[in-house]
């Protein structure tokens, strides 16, 4: 099933076991490569971040993608579980529990859906700070719908306990800049 001209989704990315940053850097390429009909056109820095819920589990890395699809929403969430179980993610049924990767649907245009299996925009989405500093980084004057302003969602956060991942080209520029 698929969307005519195609509409921007967002993506939620997560991981806390094996390597978090190598999984999530993967992920964006999986999301790039494996979706049919979809293009990546945006990725958010990458944040570490300990966990919300239970506090016996590693931090995080956390990270948005931007997407621009042609797929139906249940057809996205679909290719989303599909690169989720290529990266190895098992369920066990704990909610909130680690796991290698997580990608989550956050917003599919401006719909707001409740469908078996399906929520958007994500539920608790105004109250993560992992999710709404990200997504601010590529969606500027966006509105969440049903939800409000992302700027306004985002000043609730003071993004203290996000800590950006320096990028190893970031890393270079900045010892020879030292230099
Ligand atoms: N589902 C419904 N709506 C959606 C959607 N918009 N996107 C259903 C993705 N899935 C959606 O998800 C359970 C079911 O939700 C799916 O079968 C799908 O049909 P899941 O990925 O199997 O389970 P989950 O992720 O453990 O559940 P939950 O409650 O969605 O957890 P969250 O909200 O993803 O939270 N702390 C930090 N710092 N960073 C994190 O990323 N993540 C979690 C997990 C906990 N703590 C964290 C983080
Ligand atoms: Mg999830």
């Amino acid at each position: 099933m698929t969307v005519a001209s195609g509409v921007q989704a967002y993506v939620g990315i997560g991981a806390n076991l094996g390597d978090p940053e190598a999984q999530v850097r993967e992920s964006f390429s999986r999301l790039a490569c494996e979706l049919p009909q979809t293009r990546l056109t945006g990725r958010s820095r990458l944040f570490r971040n300990p966990p919300m819920g239970p506090q016996d589990q590693p931090d995080y890395v956390n990270a948005v993608a931007r997407l621009h699809t042609r797929l139906e929403p249940l057809a996205l969430l679909e290719g989303l579980q599909a690169i989720e179980c290529a990266c190895g993610r098992e369920r066990d049924g704990t909610r909130w529990g680690p796991r290698l990767l997580d990608l989550d649907l956050l917003l599919f245009a401006d719909q707001v859906l409740d469908l078996p299996g399906l929520q958007v925009p994500h539920p608790g989405i105004a109250e993560r700070d992992f999710v709404i500093l990200p997504l601010l980084e590529l969606a500027s004057g966006l509105q969440v719908p049903g939800v409000g302003a992302l700027e306004q969602l985002a000043e609730r956060f003071d993004g203290a306990s996000l800590v950006p991942i320096v990028e190893p080209g970031e890393a270079v520029a900045t010892a020879e800049g030292r230099g």
